[in-house]
């Protein structure tokens, strides 16, 4: 993968981490997801003790490929921001973090496209980010680690947490969730460089039973 490294943040919680992981991860220009909680004062949560924390996902994306703005208008075009809220507390909370006053203006300038375009005023808590708090392995890549087979040849290159942190794997967590599909991740492994890891990657995508 060709990116800038270290990418630009967006952190947010729209509720259960799984699937927003998923579909993050899909999209080309994102370089890395994990789960965690974030938004709360509660000292050290896990999934059972979250308090007052919200199931949030953070993206390391590559503002060259994909703006900030860009994967905010996603969030909010894939849940409902009316709904969710109450339900079982502030787990399924739906928050939006800045970063500076570069985020804060793009997430502004989203609302402005929105309401341009009649969609009413979602009922997200917008807010500085203060904090993130990874959530425990079997949550991360929570779809991709269903497929045995999938895990197993991803574990063999990205060893214990690093299979968390890679590119990868967050593609092939949008491929078992349906978000995308193996053609376009090997496309987008082939585009530009013809490099040994690419070659790699490519054959351990084709390799995966899933
Ligand atoms: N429906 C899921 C939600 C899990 S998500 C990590 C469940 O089985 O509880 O909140």
């Amino acid at each position: 993968y060709n990116y800038r490294e270290p990418g630009e943040v967006i952190t947010f919680g729209m509720g259960c981490f799984w699937s927003p992981d998923a579909l993050f991860g899909s999209r080309p220009g994102v370089i890395r997801t994990r789960v965690g909680y974030a938004g709360g004062k509660t000292e050290s949560p896990t999934y059972r003790r979250m308090g007052d924390h919200t199931e949030t996902v953070e993206v390391e994306f590559d503002p060259g490929v994909v703006s900030f703005g860009e994967l905010a208008a996603l969030f909010w075009a894939n849940h409902n921001p009316a709904n969710i809220n109450g339900y079982k507390g502030r787990q399924y909370q739906s928050l939006l973090f800045y970063r500076d006053a570069e985020q804060q203006a793009a997430i502004e300038n989203v609302l402005a496209e929105r309401r341009a375009g009649g969609l009413p005023e979602p009922d997200t808590e917008i807010v500085p980010f203060g904090g993130f708090h990874p959530a425990e392995a079997n949550h991360q890549k929570y779809y991709l680690k269903r497929h045995p087979d999938a895990r197993a040849k991803l574990s063999a290159i990205f060893p214990g947490e690093a299979l968390t942190g890679s590119t990868l794997a967050a593609r092939l967590n949008g491929l078992a969730k349906g978000f995308t599909n193996r053609e376009r991740i090997l496309e987008e492994l082939a585009d530009g460089r013809e490099s040994e890891e690419a070659r790699r990657l490519m054959a351990l995508v084709k390799s995966i039973k899933w």
